[in-house]
């Protein structure tokens, strides 16, 4: 186990050492993207979000590392173009309001159908459950049971690590 945390660590690092580098968030609209994006850059939690109309784009600088954060609107008309904004990013970030148990479904369909898309084979995804602190709220391991299709084996986990290839699986 604690190899496979380290293996974890490296694969993160290895990913993220980079000076520049360019994400995706997405996910169901009133996850909480917008205001996510709002603290990494202002460090400031805004309670009065206006509901993001096509997509956002900020840049992020902490110490010598530049995120571009592609912020895009998570309403039923603009999830076409989810695709477009993933292609050629270092990772997706894709947020799931862990609150919303009625949108969950939704959340996980439209979180297969977008990793299940040749042209984002091999881009890493993160998915984040948010709204946590509200009462009711799905947990890590509920959420992973909710979102995922199927759980993989150490040895595979391992492997995939090996390759860095994690795209198409979440865990
Ligand atoms: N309780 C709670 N509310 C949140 C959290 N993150 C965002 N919100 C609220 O969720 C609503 C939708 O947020 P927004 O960032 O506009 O969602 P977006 O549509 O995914 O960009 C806003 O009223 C936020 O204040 C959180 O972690 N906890
Ligand atoms: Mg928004």
């Amino acid at each position: 186990m604690l190899s496979l945390v380290a293996r974890l660590l490296e694969w993160l690092r290895s990913l993220f050492w980079k000076e520049e580098m360019e994400l995706t968030l997405v996910g169901l609209q009133y996850s909480g993207k917008t205001t996510l994006l709002t603290v990494l850059a202002s460090g400031q939690f805004t309670e009065d979000m206006i509901p993001t109309v096509g997509f956002n784009m900020r840049k992020i600088t902490k110490g010598n590392v530049t995120i571009k954060v592609w912020d895009i609107g998570g309403q039923p008309r603009f999830r076409s173009m989810w695709e477009r904004y993933c292609r050629g990013v270092n990772a997706v970030v894709y947020m799931v309001d862990a609150a919303d148990l009625e949108k969950v479904e939704a959340s996980k369909n439209e979180l297969h159908s977008l990793i299940d898309k040749p042209q984002l084979h091999g881009i890493p995804v993160l998915v984040l459950g948010n709204k946590r602190d509200l009462p009711g709220a799905l947990d890590e391991k509920q959420l992973i049971e909710k979102l995922c299709y199927f759980t993989l084996s150490d040895i595979t986990l391992q492997a995939l690590l090996k390759s860095r290839t994690m795209s198409n699986y979440c865990w």
